[in-house]
């Protein structure tokens, strides 16, 4: 069978542009939801390349799209396949980003698409790179664990997670456990601030810290309900913002870190980055993999909070398809 099929020859999905139908492969399964307008969830894979260990990444990624086809939702898993941008993996190019050596795949962010595409190159993509894959494909909804932001010293280094960018400049909703306590919550919600991109978290008034269920920072939005985060989607859509929204799921308290650990762990952590001279963007993908090792709680909550978050995905994916139909 064959799995997929160039938007060459996907004419009828008309969101698509006509500039991406020669780079861009969607499999033939989402193409056909996103055509019959049932419900579809985008994941992000460099959490999986680059931010969890073999095997947990491949058994998580399974495990959500499990999740997803049994509450009807469609799974659409974004990447980059030698050099083909792709919506919609086969099981045999999941455990090849999951399996292989993170040094051989890109961390692709937008200014690596071109570069991979290029090139023929291979990796997960962030965020931001998510974004646009599934903007192209017409999917307007992407569950993430954590979004990048603003680096602890980001007001001296410049470094600023290129999600907080796209979020401001591309229309795609995204579900996430909030700021990881390794990012300057408070400087990242000013940078969303100043893109114009919408936050609010569900059920809480904070703003979560993906380990923890509390950040101590206020969200500028709490919303209580799937419904209420549909009209919130719908009225974005309606005001042609064309910038994305962030709904942050706060993780469960069973599975909540307490800050004092984070903070300690973090330190070591981040001590050892600079000991070792890791910037740019291997940055996260460090702190991620010392904290993992250091205490198997963290990897614990961060395939929890997956979980979570898929679920909400799906509901407001169900909750979209249902109002637009
Ligand atoms: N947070 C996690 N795990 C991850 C990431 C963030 O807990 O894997 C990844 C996401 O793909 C996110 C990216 O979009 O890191 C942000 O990277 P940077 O900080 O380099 O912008
Ligand atoms: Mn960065």
């Amino acid at each position: 069978m064959r799995l997929h099929r160039t938007l060459n020859q996907l004419r009828h999905v008309k969101k698509i542009n006509s500039r991406h139908r020669h780079t861009l492969t969607v499999s033939t399964e989402v193409s056909e939801a996103v055509r019959k307008g049932r419900p579809i969830v985008a994941l992000e894979s460099a959490v999986l390349s680059h931010g969890m260990p073999p095997p947990d990444n491949f058994n998580t990624a399974v495990n959500i799209q499990n999740i997803l086809t049994q509450m009807g939702v469609v799974p659409a898993v974004t990447a980059v396949i030698d050099g083909t941008l792709r919506v919609g993996l086969a099981r045999e190019e999941l455990e090849r980003l999951c399996n292989g050596d993170s040094n051989e795949f890109v961390k692709v962010s937008r200014r690596d698409l071109a570069p991979c595409v290029a090139k023929g190159l291979t990796g997960g993509t962030t965020v931001s790179g998510s974004m646009l894959l599934a903007h192209w494909a017409g999917i307007n909804l992407l569950v993430t664990g954590g979004i990048g932001g603003v680096h602890l010293g980001g007001e001296n280094s410049m470094d600023v997670s290129a999600d907080l960018i796209e979020l401001g400049r591309t229309p795609v909703t995204v579900v996430c456990a909030g700021v990881k306590s390794i990012l300057d919550i408070q400087r990242t919600l000013e940078v969303l601030e100043t893109q114009g991109v919408t936050v609010c978290t569900l059920g809480e008034d904070q703003i979560p810290a993906f380990y923890s269920t509390h950040s101590g920072i206020k969200a500028p939005l709490r919303v209580d309900s799937i419904t209420e985060i549909t009209c919130l989607i719908s009225a974005n859509k309606q005001l042609e913002l064309s910038s994305g929204i962030v709904v942050c799921v706060p993780l469960s308290k069973v599975d909540s870190i307490n800050k004092e650990e984070i903070d300690s762990t973090l330190k070591d952590a981040m001590q050892t980055a600079n000991d070792n001279s890791i910037t740019g963007n291997k940055i996260t993908p460090y702190l991620l993999d010392y904290m993992n090792n250091r205490n198997p709680r963290y990897l614990d909550a961060n395939i929890s909070l997956l979980k979570n978050n898929t679920i909400v995905g799906a509901r407001i994916a169900k909750s979209l398809s249902s109002v637009s139909k």
